[in-house]
């Protein structure tokens, strides 16, 4: 899959994110005490997502990837400067650790970013929570990130920062190496707008730390002109050229770009040909879900994001008011509890539970469950055969940076017959909008009525549709989309040098 990267003249690369994509961790052998002796180390590999389709980038660089550590495992397996070669059974690239304590995983991860940066950027004010403590120690785990980064690269690095845990580390480097590494930056939430982002009473520093990178990367192009927009009006002495897409700042220029990322549609392909027809029954039967009724899917974690008590609501408004349907599909939420040391987080999940076992109570009879929550983590090749085998699945986030789910719906659609409704607020929507059911979360009986239109729509149509979006999805499948963004970075830097 990244035979395509050969010819890439980047071959120095440092990836710099809050996940790592390795984590060692003790495993029991036999039925000891728990010794030492009677423990060895294990290793959780990457499975599925970004950190998947870079990993075999990175091995095959060479290159050297800076996350943080997490527990007594990891810390046992990492020699006394940090690094752990990995994969553990053939090194081939550095993973380099950095420690922080539990104040400081609090005030930066579940702090600042997920109760300050993740609401405001998905236009949850009412769920922002700005707390200047918090602030001050995700700016100092920044800091931390950035001397990691310093201490790793030389002139012809390109040092790529993931995500919005690491706003200010952009500035930071490039105010600190000696060097002068090439910075790029993937923003994978969405960006708001100024009206929005200008009540962020931190907005300067983290536009400046963010205008430190070379290149900055948002999935659509909506993003790119609302951070464009934000640089030039919050920041002061920018310079922006909109159509090009380019802000000057403090003697440096940063491009800012879309790339729309993929998934990795080869293998989701593979996993859901081979997922056969009678895991799929015994799944439903697990279930008590009995053979011929038909299922809807959805497949989240569990984020107010992500619209499910919205999509809930849906399905009650139509087992409600077109009670002929009552029976005929049961709505499967494969649900991964998510970030539940945030209050909000917790309301969303009991908001969820209560939802449920008021719809399953008013519709349901002994042979027939509205709703199922599946929440245990499934096997890649388990959700690609619920993927594959559901009549519907239901995207309706209230706002998304991509939604990979809706691309990996469409993957598994090996035999081209399943129906995606989709969110027109979700990222993924502007690559596949006009061929899915289109509903805007918000609309209870639009979005009831669009459930309807998925269960009745005729076979062709589905095929037609159907064939449509996966060629979509294979052609900006995840190397694609790595493919792009490392073209990007190139481009840049040999027009930087030409400059110089
Ligand atoms: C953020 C942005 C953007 C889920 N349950 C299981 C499982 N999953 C996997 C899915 C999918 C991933 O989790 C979820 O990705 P999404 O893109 O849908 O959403 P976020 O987690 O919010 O991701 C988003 C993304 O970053 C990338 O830039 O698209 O907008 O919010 O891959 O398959 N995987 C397995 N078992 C499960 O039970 N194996």
């Amino acid at each position: 899959e990244t035979e395509s990267l050969a010819p890439l003249s980047i071959d120095n690369v440092v990836v710099v994110s809050n996940r790592q994509p390795y984590r060692h961790r003790y495993e029991q052998n036999g039925d000891g005490d728990g010794s030492r002796a009677e423990r060895s180390i294990a290793v959780d590999r990457p499975t599925g997502g970004l950190t998947a389709g870079l990993d075999p980038v990175m091995q095959k660089l060479n290159g050297t990837w800076i996350a943080w550590g997490d527990g007594e495992a990891d810390r046992d397996a990492t020699s006394e400067d940090g690094q752990v070669s990995v994969p553990p059974e053939e090194p081939e690239y550095t993973l380099q650790r950095l420690w922080l304590t539990d104040k400081e995983i609090d005030g930066y991860y579940y702090g600042y970013s997920n109760r300050a940066l993740w609401p405001l950027c998905h236009l949850a004010m009412g769920r922002t929570v700005f707390d200047g403590e918090q602030w001050r120690t995700y700016r100092r785990v920044n800091q931390k990130f950035a001397e990691k980064v310093v201490d790793n690269v030389d002139d012809d690095t390109v040092v790529w920062f993931q995500d919005y845990h690491l706003a200010c580390a952009p500035r930071t480097v490039r105010l600190q190496s000696s060097s002068s590494p090439f910075l790029l930056h993937f923003w994978h939430i969405p960006w708001p707008s100024i009206d929005a982002f200008r009540a962020c009473p931190q907005h300067q520093e983290i536009l400046k730390g963010l205008l430190g990178n070379d290149l900055i990367g948002f999935h659509v192009t909506q993003y790119c002109r609302n951070f464009l927009e934000c640089a030039a009006r919050l920041v002061e002495e920018t310079e922006v050229d909109y159509d090009r897409g380019l802000i000057r700042h403090d003697g440096h220029e940063t491009a800012v770009s879309a790339f729309p990322m993929g998934v990795e549609a080869d293998s989701i392909e593979q996993l859901s040909e081979a997922a056969d027809e009678s895991a799929w029954q015994s799944f439903k039967h697990r279930h008590a879900i009995g053979p011929n009724t038909r299922v809807v899917l959805g497949v989240d974690r569990l984020d107010y994001t992500k619209g499910i008590p919205e999509r809930l609501e849906a399905l009650e408004h139509l087992w409600n008011t077109q009670p002929e349907w009552q029976g005929q599909f049961t709505y499967v939420q494969k649900g991964t509890e998510s970030r539940s040391e945030i209050p909000a987080y917790q309301r969303l999940q009991n908001r969820v539970d209560e939802i449920i076992d008021r719809v399953n109570s008013r519709f349901g009879t002994d042979e027939w469950q509205p709703i199922v929550l599946v929440d245990e983590n499934l096997p890649r090749k388990t959700l690609c055969g619920l993927y594959r085998y559901s009549d519907a699945a239901i995207v309706s986030p209230l706002r998304d940076g991509m939604n990979l789910v809706a691309q990996e719906y469409i993957a598994s659609q090996v035999d081209d017959d399943g129906v995606l409704i989709l969110s027109e607020l979700a990222g993924s929507h502007e690559a596949l909008g006009d061929a899915v059911l289109s509903v805007n979360p918000y609309d209870t009986e639009a979005h009831a009525k669009a459930i309807d239109q998925a269960l009745t729509m005729p076979a062709a149509e589905r095929r037609n549709r159907t064939r449509r979006l996966r060629r979509r999805v294979h052609n900006n499948d995840l190397s694609s989309w790595l493919n792009d963004v490392f073209e990007g970075a190139q481009q840049l830097r040999e027009e930087q040098e030409a400059k110089s």
